[in-house]
């Protein structure tokens, strides 16, 4: 499936500002995947599919979550949590992508987890800092990316978890798992 065709599937899905991020971390994650040798064509893929699922019904989700055995414990989480498991598993069967790494840097790009391959971090990177995004702090792991995907990884993570405390909002175990694992290797 070439670029143009996966665009043309998924804009059915999104919003137009949501279709201009997604072509935004498209775009930044094939840019990344060059910069750091990950494999271009499955980075664009699961660039443009990231958010496939981000404006599905709340129960369609979790009927999802629940019928697939994904974990339960994410149903006592925000639903934002949602779109991302549930995102890989649509793609797989709606969209016909079978690529094992395409489809784990979908399932993880929200909450991140320990160990995550090149590509999942690309992606979980790409999203935090395309050229839409705007947030404090956005602006030094755009830079850090330049230097050291490990470390921009990890500033996006911190700053993802401090603006969860500022909200008092609960923080997915993967999410902490993702921070732990990082800050470790430092
Ligand atoms: O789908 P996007 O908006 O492009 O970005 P995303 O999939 O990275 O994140 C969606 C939201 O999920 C974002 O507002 C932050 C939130 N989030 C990330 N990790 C956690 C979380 N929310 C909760 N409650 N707990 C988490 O661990
Ligand atoms: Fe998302
Ligand atoms: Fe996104």
């Amino acid at each position: 499936m070439n670029r143009e065709e996966a665009l043309a599937i998924v804009k059915q899905q999104l919003t137009e500002s949501r279709y201009l991020h997604t072509i935004g971390v498209t775009d930044t994650a094939v840019y990344l995947a060059k910069k750091y040798g990950a494999d271009e064509k499955k980075a664009e893929l699961a660039g443009v599919f990231h958010d496939y699922a981000k404006y599905r019904p709340k129960d369609e989700m979790k009927h999802i979550i629940k019928e697939q055995k994904m974990p339960e414990l994410l149903l006592e989480f925000h639903s934002e949590m949602w779109h991302a498991p549930v995102g890989a598993y649509l793609v797989k069967k709606e969209v016909g992508i079978q690529d094992e790494e395409i489809l784990s840097a979908i399932y993880y790009h929200t909450s991140g987890r320990a160990n995550m391959t090149l590509l999942e971090k690309i992606i979980y990177v790409a999203d935090y800092i395309e050229p839409g995004r705007d947030f404090p702090g956005v602006d030094e792991v755009r830079a850090l990316a330049q230097q050291d995907l490990d470390i921009a990884l990890l500033q996006a993570v911190k700053n993802t978890i401090s603006f969860l405390l500022s909200k008092n909002a609960k923080i997915y175990p993967e999410t902490l798992e993702t921070y732990n694992h990082l800050v470790q290797k430092k």
